[in-house]
């Protein structure tokens, strides 16, 4: 695993995202396009569907991203980003195609492209940030909004469960798909680059956990914590299948244990959008988490 001082020295000299941008104060998906772009020495095109991550990035001269961007419409990324790698491909450039989605735009609106970009082993890092809402619109819910969340579609809590992208695109027998976490800045940098350099040429797709400070109703000082904690708890545990063979991520192994997961309270009680919400629905949401670790513990290498 990359060391700690070995990151900062790299993206002292590499930062794909210039300080001052747009995004709100202890946004995670920020921090997590830094860490993503690093691992990759920037060498990258990366294509980005409307999100939040269209907005960032611009508020003029001296404040955007150092890496080619194409903002497409929302289920338009994968072909485009498809396209972009065929043509790098015949020019024999190793510049890495990414698409760089929000949960809405690869979880519901641009799910079909995705599936069939996934299908083609279109040559993409596809990277889903995951904070669990359409958060650039206003926190309206998606379908990877945890079951028991309010959002301003679901003002009580979500009723239904969140769909699992990675696990759809098992199903898919795509060769690396992995779920990260931005609070784990040296894991995700070692799996972006592992799936740029070890699976190259073929699609690859990767979710990191996103915490957003208003859409989750989070003190932005509390932001880490809350991703943390989300491992912590085995809420969100970090995983990565190669060739279908799954194992679970360093920083997730102990908690396959649930005696040494924390109490699950300490992640609800510092998010405003579980505050007030039926026990009921958290406590299906935390089968849902249980559903989840069955699954896990089933595929483990
Ligand atoms: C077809 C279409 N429908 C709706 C919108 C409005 N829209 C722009 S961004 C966005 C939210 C995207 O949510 P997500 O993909 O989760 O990214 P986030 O904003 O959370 O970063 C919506 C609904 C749009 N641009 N195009
Ligand atoms: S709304 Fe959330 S995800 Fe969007 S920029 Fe703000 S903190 Fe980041
Ligand atoms: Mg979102």
């Amino acid at each position: 695993m990359v060391k700690t001082k070995e990151l900062v020295q790299i993206e002292t000299e590499i930062h794909a995202i210039e300080k001052g941008n747009l995004a709100c104060p202890g946004c995670q998906l920020n921090l997590a396009f830094k860490h993503s772009l690093a691992a990759l020495n920037n060498n990258a095109i990366v294509v980005i569907p409307a999100c939040c991550t269209s907005v960032i990035q611009g508020a003029g001269k001296g404040y955007g991203m150092h890496v080619p961007i194409f903002n497409t419409a929302f289920a338009s990324a994968p072909p485009v980003a498809s396209g972009i790698a065929r043509k790098l491909k015949l020019e024999n450039k190793d510049t890495q195609v990414i698409v760089w989605a929000g949960d809405g735009g690869t979880s519901d609106i641009g799910f079909a492209s995705l599936s069939g970009a996934a299908e083609r082993n279109e040559d993409i890092l596809y990277i889903m940030y995951n904070n669990q809402g359409y958060q650039n619109t206003g926190n309206q819910k998606s379908g990877a909004t945890p079951r028991g969340a309010k959002t301003t579609t679901t003002m009580t809590g979500k009723t239904s469960k969140s769909k699992n992208i990675a696990r759809i695109l098992l199903a898919q027998d795509v060769p690396y798909v992995a779920t990260a976490n931005a609070a784990y800045p040296q894991d995700l940098f070692d799996k972006i680059s592992k799936a740029a350099k070890e699976f190259k040429g073929n699609f690859r797709y990767i979710e990191i956990y996103s915490p957003c400070p208003p859409g989750w109703n989070i003190d932005s000082r509390n932001i880490v914590k809350v991703g943390k904690l989300a491992n912590e708890t085995g809420i969100w545990p970090l995983w990565e299948s190669i060739n279908g063979e799954v194992t679970l991520s360093k920083v997730s192994r102990r908690y396959l244990e649930k005696t040494n997961r924390k109490d699950p309270f300490e992640f609800f009680k510092l998010q405003g959008r579980f505050s007030g919400v039926d026990n009921d629905l958290i406590q299906q949401f935390m089968e849902d988490v249980e559903f989840e670790w069955k699954w896990l513990k089933k595929y483990l290498k």
